[in-house]
């Protein structure tokens, strides 16, 4: 495939080799829908074989040198941080973006930091504290927020004396995060409360975020947004903000669906990567953007699906690294809309696949990861080692 005049391989390959992608340790273990859960033979259960697919995951890609953790499902009390970061180090990823989880536990049932409980409340922000304590220790820059808060009826809550509430703890967690260390605010329409959630969209985290602390930015998760909403939009303007602290990626057709990657709408993903690329470009630097992924592979084998899912960012963005900027701005400086749409058009039709074969084979990896796994049967291995050991409580809905 021939590069169009305006890109060179090498500057090409360079954003490549900069452009990482961390996978979540829950996209590895089994997870299931409210109606139930499929267990899968080879689907990792503990923290090690989440990391040990995560590295695997990385050796195939080349692009996966970090694995995002969730503290609730993966750091049990008692668990040893510093044996985690050693271990991941081990298997040659390190351990990224920390989750804290305020959700799950029954004392939640009326939230969490917008709880009118103040114990409850303490309760929350005392478990972040410890986050950003496991971060320290394991290394992790980032602390990822998302919050289940919310009402499901009208007149179920003080509106605005829980947005106090939530900025007051921000606050708090804010101050004692370390100066490397960045606070990512997820905002999500609805779900798990249908009324009314107290971070429900881009605005309200970038307030809160604001508010926080000058280490707190906005994550944007493609899958928590009404439908019809211009991702991309939101995207450029939190950029514009510098606001825009990463992003947690994943596929929708109709609500948080956490389907793979570029699966429904892969020219919103080559959108959205588009007006990362012009900002850049217009910066003369990368923008420090945390690219994460956060999908939930109920039904593909997780591997795969995760794999598919990288290999769906890398094509996405070097696509977007092929719109020509110069000929778009002068088709912008006469309104010629036709042409700039046709612009975009063209570097999202250019077929990257042969250019990122040769890229993966001038650095060791498979021309085509996907395959190689497929071919390796290390999945089979996996599903005979670890389904016989296995304990599949039934994840009934009821
Ligand atoms: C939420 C949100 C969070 C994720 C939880 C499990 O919808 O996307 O990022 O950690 O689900
Ligand atoms: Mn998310
Ligand atoms: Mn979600």
């Amino acid at each position: 495939m021939k590069l169009p005049p305006h890109v060179t391989e090498q500057t090409l390959y360079a954003r490549l080799d900069r452009f990482a992608i961390e996978t979540p340790s829950w996209g590895y273990a089994d997870t299931g829908t409210r109606f139930g859960k499929f267990y899968q033979d080879a689907a990792a259960t503990t923290l090690d074989e989440k990391l040990a697919d995560a590295a695997e995951v990385h050796r195939y890609t080349g692009c996966c040198p970090s694995v995002a953790v969730h503290v609730l499902w993966d750091f049990p009390p008692g668990s040893d941080p510093g044996e985690v970061a050693s271990q991941a180090a081990k298997l040659g990823v390190r351990i990224g973006a920390i989750n804290p989880n305020v959700f799950q536990d029954q004392c939640y049932k009326w939230g969490s930091i917008t709880n009118r409980d103040p114990a409850i409340r303490r309760r929350a922000v005392q478990h972040m504290l410890d986050s950003v304590a496991i971060g320290r220790k394991v290394g992790s820059k980032a602390l990822s927020l998302w919050f289940a808060d919310g009402t499901n009826y009208p007149g179920q809550g003080h509106i605005r004396q829980r947005k106090r509430w939530m900025a007051e703890a921000l606050r708090e967690v804010h101050a004692a995060m370390p100066d490397d260390m960045v606070m990512l605010v997820e905002y999500k329409p609805f779900e798990p409360t249908f009324y009314h959630t107290d971070i429900a969209d881009w605005g309200m985290a970038c307030a809160f975020a604001r508010e926080a602390g000058p280490r707190a930015k906005v994550l944007v998760d493609t899958g928590h947004h009404l439908p019809g909403c211009n991702i991309e939009h939101i995207v450029a303007f939190l950029i514009d903000e510098g606001m825009l602290g990463g992003f947690h990626f994943n596929d929708r057709k109709y609500a948080d669906d956490d389907l793979t990657m570029g699966s429904i709408d892969p020219y919103q993903l080559f959108r959205i990567f588009y007006e990362i690329v012009a900002a850049e470009h217009e910066a003369g630097r990368d923008l420090d953007i945390a690219y994460m992924v956060d999908q939930s592979h109920n039904l593909k084998p997780k591997m795969e699906a995760m794999i598919q899912t990288v290999v769906t960012a890398q094509e996405h963005f070097a696509k977007a690294l092929l719109v020509d900027h110069g000929t778009l701005q002068r088709a912008r400086d006469c309104d010629d809309l036709v042409l700039s749409e046709s612009i975009l058009r063209e570097a999202y039709s250019t077929d990257v696949r042969p250019q990122l074969a040769e890229y993966r084979k001038s650095h060791k990896l498979p021309a085509d990861p996907l395959a190689a796994f497929r071919q390796s049967g290390h999945a089979q291995r996996l599903a005979a080692e670890r389904g016989p050991k296995k304990s599949r409580a039934s994840g009934g809905y009821a």
